[in-house]
């Protein structure tokens, strides 16, 4: 601040308002004095760094975390221009940090060097420390000047000679403004991750001196190594990413593209390095090249008849992770958080470089290709075959809500709150469970095991599975948006199985349902697991029956001489219906475990695994969770 003897000059005045103005309403310029905005400030600074970087003249940033809350941040670019003003008739860079810049404005920098002053930002962040001291390497000179709450308290002043260029910033945030000045080391360290995958080639160094950790965030392949950073415990169908750039007047994008074995969609969409969180025209674009793209590849590979009709954009994105950047030269910022790219001309830009080159990677790369169109082709079928089950247990509620199905024999009760539904693998069990239950409130739906056993089926397979549909009309409640638990028609749900791996397999395949599209029957604890016995000792007339090896052990101890005939039970069947009830269905005698919404997070896990290739989680997975999967074979 240059002060005259005589008071300030016009130009100070303005000035002093313009930061005065940011002391008065900080959240205006970075969004709050919490946490966030006093991250902000690092962010402010870093990206001035970042956009020397993306003008080419800077491949180094270091960020350190002092022990006293003041931070530094340093680069290699150019210097901030220290020599005099022409219209203001002071140093560049006292301009720089004391104006508020037009282009100034929440959310970060823009893109444009354009022989105009950057460092947008720096004098926010001036404004709002109690002190920010700033060095500037340039023309074989280093320069030094401090400031106080935006005010300039020592001239700019030559201290030293140097043979590099760069501008490194010391800054304490303000006390009085902030409510919590202690900085995180992981709030920092996440955003420069960030931003080393969006500008390759740049090396971002982050030092926390309160516990002496150093990170070093450097990545030659930029955002094709953010989608291998993203997939990376995931098994990918195309290792080496899809990748392309591309630059249009002035707007330079860049797009990588790589899918995982999984069923859900990364997509993240950044505008001049800014997380564009609520999307915009960039994705707009980006989204409708890819569908029309793969659909257009899949009717040229005659892999998708016309009467076929079209891949849905979501069909194509299930297991994609992609990144997909743009810098723009007059970027709007617009949404609730503004962070959706308003530009329209994106859009169309994106779209028509996107389709382009999707198409021709696949063109070049049919094998990849072809595992794309493979796991979208399998997303349409399970969204359809979902669809088609929700429809059919809808209608079937609609318009025979009183017939059930045929295969449910049901209890007389109609107090679902004294009703239980056993829910029993294979028609000859289900025979016995007939026979042997309380007709009275006990209701009985046998499963054929074999068509659940689609062990590699996914769930929305399952869904459009008979049997499933049997159980969606039985229960009575709907799935997913349809359900009412109100509706249910009963209050104990009780999974009968065999002590099998077709037993388990079917235990797990059920528990992933309930939890995925029932999940309210867990929570209210209305889903049960029977526990048939796994031994009988016979003797005559007399039997007794045990659930595991130690407790008959134990009595065979006790029992000495005498000779025991033991049947080991592996299915149900073997049991008749009075032995059915009486061990596993006489409320007065069986013993049922109640899901906890644990255990079905933990079969769904389970369930998913074992759709997956990786077989060391899977394994480890299995062995932790011992009491669901007891028989599974892995
Ligand atoms: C204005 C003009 C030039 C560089 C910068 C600002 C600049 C600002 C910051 C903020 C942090 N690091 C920075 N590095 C550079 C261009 C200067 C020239 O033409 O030499």
């Amino acid at each position: 601040m240059k002060k005259q003897e005589n008071g300030y000059t016009a130009v100070d005045i303005q000035v002093l308002e313009g930061l005065e103005g940011v002391r008065k309403r900080p959240g205006m310029y970075i969004g709050s004095t919490g946490p966030r905005g006093l991250h902000h400030l690092v962010f402010e600074i870093v990206d001035n760094s970042i956009d020397e970087a993306v003008a080419g003249y800077c491949d180094q940033i270091e960020v350190i975390i002092h022990k006293d809350n003041r931070v530094t941040v340093s680069d290699n670019g150019r210097g901030i221009p220290v020599d005099k003003h022409p219209k203001m008739g002071i140093p560049a860079l006292e301009v720089i940090l004391t104006t508020l810049h037009s282009g100034a404005k929440f959310g970060g920098s823009g893109y444009t060097i354009s022989g105009g002053l950057h460092g947008v930002g720096l004098s926010v962040v001036n404004a709002l420390s109690s002190c920010l001291e700033i060095e500037v390497s340039r023309d074989g000179k280093t320069y030094y000047q401090r400031y106080e709450r935006g005010k300039a308290v020592t001239p700019l002043q030559v201290i030293g000679s140097s043979d590099r260029t760069g501008t490194k910033t010391t800054f304490l945030p303000d006390a009085t403004i902030f409510e919590e000045i202690e900085f995180t080391t992981e709030i920092i360290a996440q955003r420069l991750r960030e931003l080393s995958y969006l500008n390759r080639g740049t090396k971002i160094i982050l030092s926390d001196e309160r516990n002496g950790q150093r990170h070093e965030y450097y990545h030659t392949g930029g955002i094709q190594d953010f989608v291998r950073y993203i997939n990376k415990n995931k098994e990918v169908l195309n290792p080496e990413p899809i990748y392309f750039e591309s630059t249009r007047e002035g707007t330079v994008l860049q797009v990588a593209i790589q899918y995982n074995t999984g069923y859900s969609e990364t997509l993240l969409s950044y505008a001049n390095n800014i997380h564009t969180q609520e999307g915009g025209t960039h994705e707009l674009g980006f989204k409708n090249a890819l569908t029309r793209a793969v659909n257009d590849y899949a009717k040229r590979q005659g892999i998708l008849k016309d009467s076929d009709g079209n891949l849905l954009g979501e069909d194509i994105r299930e297991g994609m992770a992609a990144v997909v950047s743009v810098l723009v030269r007059d970027p709007q910022f617009e949404g609730q958080t503004k962070t959706k790219l308003g530009n329209t001309y994106i859009r169309g830009m994106v779209e028509g470089a996107v389709y382009e080159h999707v198409g021709e990677f696949m063109d070049e790369n049919p094998q990849v290709a072809r595992k794309i169109l493979d796991k979208a082709v399998a997303a349409r079928r399970a969204r359809e075959a979902a669809r088609k089950a929700r429809e059919l247990t809808r209608r079937k509620n609609a318009l025979e809500s009183t017939a059930l199905p045929g295969k449910l024999a049901d209890c007389s009760e109609k107090d679902p709150a004294r009703s239980e539904l056993y829910l029993v693998e294979g028609d000859s069990a289900g025979g016995s469970a007939k026979q042997g239950r309380d007709r009275n409130f006990q209701a009985i739906l046998p499963l054929r095991g074999k068509i659940l056993n689609v062990e590699k089926a996914r769930l929305d397979k399952v869904l459009s599975n008979e049997e499933i549909r049997t159980l969606i009309t039985a229960v009575g409640t709907g799935i997913g948006e349809d359900f009412d638990i109100s509706k249910s028609r009963y209050h104990r749900i009780i999974i009968m199985t065999d002590a099998d791996v077709d037993g388990s397999h079917i235990r797990v395949l059920l528990l992933t349902f309930f939890y995925r599209y029932m999940r309210q029957l867990i929570e209210a604890g209305y889903i049960y697991i029977a526990q048939p016995p796994l031994y009988a000792l016979k003797r005559g007339k007399e039997i007794h029956y045990f659930y595991n090896d130690r407790e008959m052990n134990q009595f065979l101890d006790a029992q000495g001489s005498k000779k025991y005939a033991v049947q080991r039970y592996k299915g149900l069947g073997e049991m008749d219906p009075e032995q059915l009830w009486e061990t596993t269905m006489d409320p007065a005698t069986r013993t049922i475990l109640q899901v906890t919404i644990e255990d079905a997070i933990a079969a769904d896990a389970i369930f998913t695994s074992l759709m997956g290739d990786k077989v060391e989680p899977r394994r480890e997975f299995i062995q932790e969770n011992a009491r669901f999967v007891t028989n599974l074979d892995i």
